[in-house]
């Protein structure tokens, strides 16, 4: 197992539609390893594939609370097949947009089909913070992020304060 970069804002990459999965082999096996082990440290509660780097259909998650047992859940292909028409407001974050959080409007139930590791397809329901994390980390495979929910003269100033930051980045490293 190996800790892996989190790529952030502007990164372009994060903009790429993920490739579904077509063999879970030992390379996707590592991959969620290493997302497991990056996603615990950061710490966050989901990491899509993408924001180590790897544009393929791979989701890691554990919503559960800090003191209960740990909960880790693998998505292979997730996609949502029903949402409820119920919205449910919640403040999120995204390890891409470090220190960013803004209140997003999602469907409050969602169901869920993905592969287990074992190639198996699944189906699970989920609500509260479980459905908004999946819908949030299934928008990553998709190339959309939590600011595209929010009005655009925010995601102005939160997109222009992260190209000003690498630019300062990039003076800095000269
Ligand atoms: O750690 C995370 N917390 C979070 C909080 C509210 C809604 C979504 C999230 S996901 C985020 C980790 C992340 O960036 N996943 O893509
Ligand atoms: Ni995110």
């Amino acid at each position: 197992m190996a800790l892996r970069d989190i790529i952030v804002l502007p990164d372009k990459r994060l903009r790429l539609v993920s490739e579904p999965v077509t063999l879970i082999d030992d390379e996707i096996k590592t991959l969620v390893a290493d997302m497991f082990e990056t996603m615990y440290k950061a710490p966050g509660i989901g990491l899509a594939a993408i924001q180590v780097g790897v544009a393929k259909r791979v989701v890691t998650l554990d919503v559960s609370r800090k003191d209960d047992e740990k909960n880790p859940k693998a998505f292979i292909n997730p996609q949502i097949v029903w949402a409820s028409e119920d919205l449910n407001v919640y403040e999120e974050g995204c390890l891409s947009i470090p220190d960013i959080h803004e209140d997003v409007e999602r469907p409050e139930k969602v169901k869920v089909r993905y592969l287990d590791l074992e190639g198996r397809t699944r189906e699970e329901d989920a609500d509260g913070l479980f459905a908004t994390c999946i819908q949030h980390e299934i928008d990553h495979l998709n190339g959309v992020l939590f600011i595209d929910h929010i009005s655009r003269l925010k995601r102005h100033f939160i997109t222009k304060k992260f190209t000003k930051l690498a630019a300062r980045k990039a003076t800095a490293a000269e």
